[in-house]
């Protein structure tokens, strides 16, 4: 199959896409002519990107917090809130509350407003179990979503997101997180692990005790740090050469110098930044200037970010965070897969799968710069058409 494709005022250019994988890229006028002949789906001068990847999500989980909503309006703050036994740890009687199918019926609708976006892989997280059972089942629920929707998932291991209600966090590390990352593991379950490190959640030494399994079960890992406070998580994520750290308003220049060493990606989280009225902004002329690589995602959660739009998320890091429409639309593609740990997406280029958006737009920035609208016009996904 051959996609003839160009902005408006940009040379018409063309793919060539075969058994799922792309063959060749470039000018329209210098097309081989071997692929000449092939079918040939004219994209009518749309735009053509990769397709989107959302690398930070908590789609699946039981019920919503719409009360802790109305809450923070009438003044309680997100840590208020968590402090009081509301927050991660009530989302969790509600998860464990729901079977896999009721899991599956929560997610699906999130997951289908992601796709209908351009997004053709999904990054999703357990944390909201906290047993060994409930958090195995979000992790299959998670599995699960990929057989029933043309989507990739990537599955992270989020046992040290909260601590549960009575419970001490080192004997709950002991007793439930790491024996869970085990079990998963084993049920191959995990593709990489995460925590959140924070006042409201676990240390870093309580972190670093999770992250050493990771390491001796091969697993990479990533970390929610610098959300709320500085508390070096992200020191800490560098230091084992972490993919990602998520959030990262409270970074600092000192931690962009060691991101870049590292080489983990600075995935930024505006959505979060937004629901809960954050005003640190995350440090992104440092980022810049050390050459951290920055991502872009939804953190779809029922508290700090119901979002299921990667558009508004790229329009809210461009209006809220000051990227720019290129960096924003390379923050969803090239390095949300770098964030992922996947080689072989994010980019068009010979050899990458091909799974490829398709937009009613005639510019990269317009997909940035609208919001609350949606120009997809087709999802590729391994090279077959999914509408
Ligand atoms: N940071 C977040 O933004 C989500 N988890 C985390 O560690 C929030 C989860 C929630 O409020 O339910
Ligand atoms: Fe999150």
């Amino acid at each position: 199959m051959v996609a003839g494709t160009a902005g408006a005022h940009q040379p018409r250019g063309a793919v060539a896409l075969r058994a799922g994988r792309i063959a060749w890229v470039g000018p329209e006028s210098e097309l081989p002519s071997d692929y000449r002949a092939w079918p040939r789906h004219d994209l009518e001068g749309r735009l053509l990107t990769p397709a989107f990847l959302d690398c930070h999500t908590h789609i699946v989980h039981g019920g919503h917090r719409a009360r802790e909503f109305e809450m923070r309006l009438e003044g309680a703050s997100y840590e208020e809130i968590a402090r009081a036994g509301g927050g991660i740890v009530s989302t969790v009687a509600a998860t464990r509350a729901a079977d896999e199918a009721a899991l599956i019926a929560q997610a699906l609708p999130r997951l289908d407003a992601l796709l209908a976006e351009g997004v053709s892989c999904v990054e999703v997280k357990s944390g909201y179990g906290l047993d060994i059972d409930t958090e195995l089942r979000m992790l299959r629920v998670a599995r699960r979503l990929g057989t029933l929707r043309p989507v990739r998932i990537c599955t992270s291991f989020l046992g040290a997101h909260a601590v549960p209600a009575g419970a001490m966090a080192d004997d709950y590390i002991d007793t439930v997180c790491i024996p869970a990352l085990r079990a998963a593991h084993a049920e191959g379950l995990v593709d990489a692990v995460d925590g959140f490190c924070e006042g409201i959640a676990f240390d870093t030494r309580q972190i670093a005790r999770v992250f050493d399994v990771a390491c001796e079960l091969g697993l990479p890992v990533k970390l929610h740090a610098e959300q709320l406070s500085h508390i070096g998580g992200t020191a800490l994520a560098a230091r084992y050469g972490a993919l990602s750290v998520d959030h990262v308003e409270y970074a600092s220049e000192a931690d962009a110098k060691l991101l870049a060493a590292s080489g983990s990606v600075a995935v930024l989280l505006p959505g979060a930044f937004y629901a809960i009225r954050e005003t640190q902004l995350p440090p992104v002329a440092a980022f810049r200037a050390h050459g951290v690589p920055m991502a872009l995602a939804t953190d779809c959660n029922p508290g700090s970010s119901p979002l299921t739009s990667l558009l508004l998320a790229m329009n809210m890091g461009c209006t809220l965070f000051r990227l720019t429409p290129e960096e924003a639309l390379r923050g969803v593609t090239a390095h949300a897969a770098r964030a992922l740990g996947l080689r072989d997406t994010g980019i068009i280029a010979p050899g990458m799968r091909a799974d490829l958006s398709v937009w009613n737009v005639e510019t990269p920035a317009e997909l940035a710069y609208r919001f609350g609208f949606n120009p997809l016009h087709q999802r590729i996904f391994g090279g077959v058409t999914c509408n």
